[in-house]
């Protein structure tokens, strides 16, 4: 070995073997001073805290990265299996607060700060959002990731770097306007890019047959224009036990080779210009939560996300295996979040027959085998199904492929029910018509070995209804997964107060688990425990006071109850029947029937998709509602309302912690899960609401005596709808008719005549699916029911404390060991601290 050539092993080894970095205050202190002065370039003269925020972004980035690679270390030398979780949406929030907690060092770290003249909250506030999610769906994504790495389960995420995320929301005079978000304009300092791992992605061209050198037809995909997929990683730490898993976000950038041909011809500028074009594809995250609008740029990101991820997991195992796929589906598992990552089930076969030579069967059996997919609404509406001539255009050779699956596929059903044209009809992946559409989530369910929903209430319904055809053909697919949330943020983090409390009560177990709740049980008849949890609310409810002053102009008074529903908003999920009853009270104001009365503060928030008209008048009458009502003299110290602008993960994490009554209150069956509700009931507010989705279970959990239930089933609902009558309804009862009229009268919008005629028409129709009037006086007789148990702040404060005792289920820890266990199969691969 000669001097200049040294073992390659040695260099690796002195290259990346250091010595574990300190978690002490004083090394957090140099290695802070280190990145403020020499890698930012600031001084003392810098008054953002935005530079501190970086920096201590990068030193606590350092400490992930340890054990980033010994994560990925732990997983190469067992082998063991992986699950992928694909998901065009993961809506993490801020990172600052949970790196801290979940590294161990935040005590450490607040010392440290503190020694240089900061607070760890003022810098965790210089953090943007990560908004790349709608609602929901995105945020069940990042839980998931959380209770991944805290289980040390080997679960990899992959996603979209969005350049921008979902949109600001600002309320100029009451209506909803939607700003961009540039979330990255000043970089993001958790991210690593690994232009190495860069993958082609293709569209466009055309499908053809060949023959290869065996002999043998195959199918290839040429004259394609193609983009790159370029990798940014994310760090997913677990819970204080050395794991830290990633996140892998794609961005969309131009070949080196795009438009040569221009460039050539002398339109150098033109052809620069054209790459912004490939750049497009993940330029921004579609806000639209629950319907599908048939954009072709959305299938674009589709496929995308499908291919590269795909892509890369392929290109790591024949690193490792070589081009034999033989164990493949032994070592590897697809969860897909709902359909839109669905083009994997065809795009897997392309990849595996056109690009690595297996045959159909080959190919068709580790699709079968490694795909899972998890439905996330009874929306019909919601269910996406593109145009096979958008298809046909960008994708044409998986057209082909889903061609050849259906056609097999509909064999099966025709052996299994002979003769039955219309159940083959019904079944088929293509939906014939004028414009033939794709069924995406058929796709996915004949692609999957495990098809799941939400709930229970949802994985019920989806059987009985929406997927009942395939339920009867493959029962044994079909399972339920309630969701959950994760305690490390929703508990942990966002309520220090209750913390505290419940570390000297019971322990610090529950934050990994947190069934250990339930022994808070024995401490509700407790009179002294009882006063602290008061406290602890009380401190939430001024911190949330406070930001409703900021955000909101509006004053809260914390001795009142606390009456929150924040989440997107749809007619499905009724805000307008909370706003029914918000007028109802003002209504009792202003007759003067406020005997024995309970102040309340009642707060809506939540983004509007910016082409749903409907949900767009919603919030404009819940802010003319609460002008109206704030302005009202009779109305002060009894009732305030105000609309909450812009809410997003980060303000959830002070408004969850303060809430009392949360408001869950969907027409039955129409809500898959729901975890906003889980948030909650975590942090000690009691639940209004109905038998939908995951409220039934947070119910059973926590006793009947102890949840405000009202309104039709889901049965009743059904059947309610061939007679629904909202005039008679109006005219049985007195105080919806006074509701009415002042709605009808335009008293909330007297100098905007007629803004609110289609929302007054939405709810005196027969036709009004979502029985808004069917379930008001139950809804306003609930509402009594709790305004009352407010007024015994022993027996409210005894109820809060069962509510969060009874929380312990709706820990995605729970989720994330049931998906393991009963479809992924995987099981934890212990990973050592650094110098452990
Ligand atoms: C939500 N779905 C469900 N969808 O509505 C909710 N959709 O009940 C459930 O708790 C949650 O998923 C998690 O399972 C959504 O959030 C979307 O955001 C969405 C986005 C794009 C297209 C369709």
């Amino acid at each position: 070995m000669s001097a200049d050539s040294p073992d390659k092993n040695q260099l690796s080894a002195t290259l990346t073997d250091l010595p574990p970095l300190g978690t002490d205050v004083l090394s957090l202190v140099d290695d802070f001073r280190s990145y403020y002065t020499y890698h930012l370039g600031r001084d003392r003269h810098c008054t953002s805290n935005h530079y501190a925020y970086q920096a201590l972004v990068l030193i606590l980035r350092n400490r992930l990265m340890e054990r980033w690679k010994n994560t990925r270390y732990a997983y190469e030398g067992v082998d063991s299996r992986h699950a992928y979780y694909l998901s065009l949406e993961f809506l993490m929030g801020r990172a600052l607060g949970n790196a801290t907690l979940n590294l161990g060092l935040e005590e450490s770290t607040t010392l440290a700060l503190q020694c240089l003249g900061f607070e760890l909250e003022d810098l965790a506030e210089a953090e943007q959002d990560a908004g790349l999610g709608n609602g929901g769906l995105g945020r069940l994504a990042a839980c998931f990731l959380d209770s991944c790495a805290t289980l040390q389960l080997p679960v990899t995420g992959y996603g979209i770097r969005y350049e921008y995320g979902m949109f600001r929301q600002e309320i100029v005079d009451g209506h909803q306007v939607e700003e961009p978000d540039h979330w990255l304009r000043a970089g993001n300092p958790w991210e690593i890019e690994r232009p190495e791992y860069t993958q082609r992605i293709h569209f466009g061209g055309r499908s053809e047959f060949y023959r290869d050198h065996a002999g043998a037809l195959r199918g290839r995909w040429v004259g394609t224009s193609d983009v790159l997929a370029v990798p940014y990683d994310l760090p997913v730490p677990g819970f204080q036990n050395g794991t830290v898993n990633t996140l892998r976000l794609w961005k969309a950038a131009a070949t080196d080779e795009f438009d040569l041909g221009e460039f050539n011809a002398g339109f150098y500028p033109e052809s620069v210009a054209a790459k912004n074009v490939a750049e497009l594809i993940t330029l921004v995250l579609y806000p639209n939560d629950s319907s599908e609008n048939g954009k072709e740029l959305r299938l674009h990101q589709q496929y995308f996300l499908a291919s590269a991820s795909l892509q890369d997991v392929l290109a790591r195992w024949i690193g490792t295996h070589g081009r034999d796929f033989s164990t493949f589906a032994e070592k590897n598992v697809f969860q897909l979040n709902d359909t839109h990552p669905s083009c994997c089930v065809p795009e897997l076969i392309r990849l595996l027959m056109d690009e690595h030579a297996l045959s159909w069967d080959e190919a068709w059996e580790i699709v079968r085998r490694t795909m899972a997919y998890t439905n996330h609404t009874l929306l019909p509406e919601a269910l996406e199904k593109w145009p096979v001539r958008i298809f046909r255009q960008f994708l044409p050779r998986l057209l082909e492929i889903i061609y050849e699956i259906n056609a097999r596929f509909l064999e099966e059903v025709a052996r299994r029910w002979p003769g039955d044209r219309e159940r083959q009809r019904r079944m088929s992946l293509i939906e014939e018509g004028d414009e033939p559409k794709v069924r995406m989530a058929y796709l996915a369910i004949v692609g999957s070995f495990s098809v799941n929903g939400v709930a229970a209430l949802h994985s019920r319904l989806l059987q009985e209804g929406l997927f009942r055809d395939f339920f009867e053909l493959w029962p044994e697919k079909f399972n339920n997964k309630t969701n959950g949330v994760t305690p490390r943020r929703w508990l942990a983090w966002c309520n220090p107060g209750l913390r505290g409390l419940l570390n000297e009560t019971i322990g610090e177990g529950w934050v990994a688990d947190l069934e250990e709740l339930r022994r808070l049980e024995a401490h509700a008849g407790d009179r002294g425990f009882r006063e602290r949890w008061q406290k602890v609310k009380r401190v939430n409810k001024e911190r949330l006071a406070a930001l409703v002053e900021r955000e909101c102009g509006v004053s809260f008074d914390p001795a009142a109850l606390f009456d929150v529903q924040v989440k997107r908003i749809h007619e499905y999920k009724r805000q307008l029947l909370n706003i029914l009853h918000v007028i109802h009270l003002y209504d009792r104001i202003k007759r003067g029937e406020t005997a024995g009365w309970t102040p309340r503060c009642v707060l809506l928030g939540g983004k509007a998709a910016p082409g749903y008209v409907m949900a767009k008048s919603i919030i404009k009458l819940a802010s003319n509602v609460s002008r109206v009502v704030n302005a009202e003299p009779a109305a002060a110290g009894l009732l305030k309302m105000a609309f909450f602008p812009n809410y997003r993960v980060s303000a959830m994490e002070v408004i969850c912690p303060g809430t009392d009554l949360s408001e869950q209150i969907s027409t039955a069956g129409k809500e898959a899960s729901g975890t906003g509700n889980m948030k909650f009931m975590m942090n000690g507010a009691l639940t209004i609401g109905t038998l939908d989705g995951a409220n039934i279970e947070i119910r059973e959990e926590v006793g009947d005596e102890n949840f405000f239930l009202f309104g039709l089933t889901a049965e009743e609902v059904a059947d309610t709808r061939a007679h629904y009558d909202p005039a008679a309804i109006i005219a049985a009862d007195p105080d919806l008719a006074r509701v009415m009229q002042l709605l009808e009268s335009g008293h909330f919008n007297q100098f905007e005549p007629g803004i609110f005629d289609s929302v007054v028409r939405a709810l005196l129709s027969p036709g009004d699916p979502w029985l808004v009037l069917g379930d008001f006086a139950s809804y306003a007789e609930a509402q009594r029911r709790a305004a009352t148990a407010y007024r015994d702040p022993e027996e409210w404060t005894r109820m809060s404390i069962l509510n969060t005792a009874a929380s312990g289920k709706f820990s995605t820890d729970r989720t994330m060991r049931q998906y393991a266990g009963e479809i992924w199969q995987l099981a934890p691969v212990p990973v050592l601290e650094p110098g452990g």
